[in-house]
């Protein structure tokens, strides 16, 4: 009776594992893959200026970053303009990754608020680097319908 009972946990526990392991393969499945990806031109820098990119669809996106130049440890405000703007059929979340180059620097993800149909802002943090000056990568994730349209902004902070 004894060995019974231990064979039914371990068949309990091995389909806890497998749910768990379904779980996050759908939760994979679920997350939505990235349709087009566009990196700013490198003459323009964002610790100075904002910087448009285009979309294949001919979308462009304004990305801004405040202030100039870029601090860490200091509250910044995003704002992304978008032309043309989100219709209403098209629910458009726009989420921010600030992501280290060459450099590890954790999960930094910032969701934005609409303020209008071609108007998201949001704040968000840097941390410190053991390094004075620090690459980064501002990736904005555009959702859309069909996906993600990824709009990369390469800059950089120092920190002194
Ligand atoms: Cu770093």
């Amino acid at each position: 009776m004894q060995t019974k009972q231990l064979w039914w946990f371990v068949l309990v526990l091995v389909l806890v594992v497998l749910a768990l392991a379904g779980q996050r393969y759908r939760q994979q499945f679920a997350t939505p893959s990235v349709i087009d990806t566009v990196t700013a031109p490198k003459a323009c820098d964002l610790t100075q200026t904002s910087c448009s990119v285009r979309f294949a669809d001919g979308q462009e996106l304004d990305f801004s970053l405040q202030p100039n130049p870029v601090p860490v440890l200091k509250p910044l405000r995003l704002a992304v303009q978008l032309s043309p703007p989100a219709t209403p059929a098209v629910r458009q979340d726009i989420e921010v990754d600030f992501v280290g180059v060459d450099m590890d620097m954790g999960f930094n993800r910032v969701k934005l608020e609409r303020q209008d149909a071609d108007h998201y802002t949001g704040t968000g943090v840097l941390s410190l680097c053991t390094r004075k000056r620090m690459e980064w990568e501002a990736r904005v994730l555009l959702h859309t319908g069909k996906g993600i349209k990824m709009a990369i902004f390469p800059f950089y902070t120092i920190y002194q």
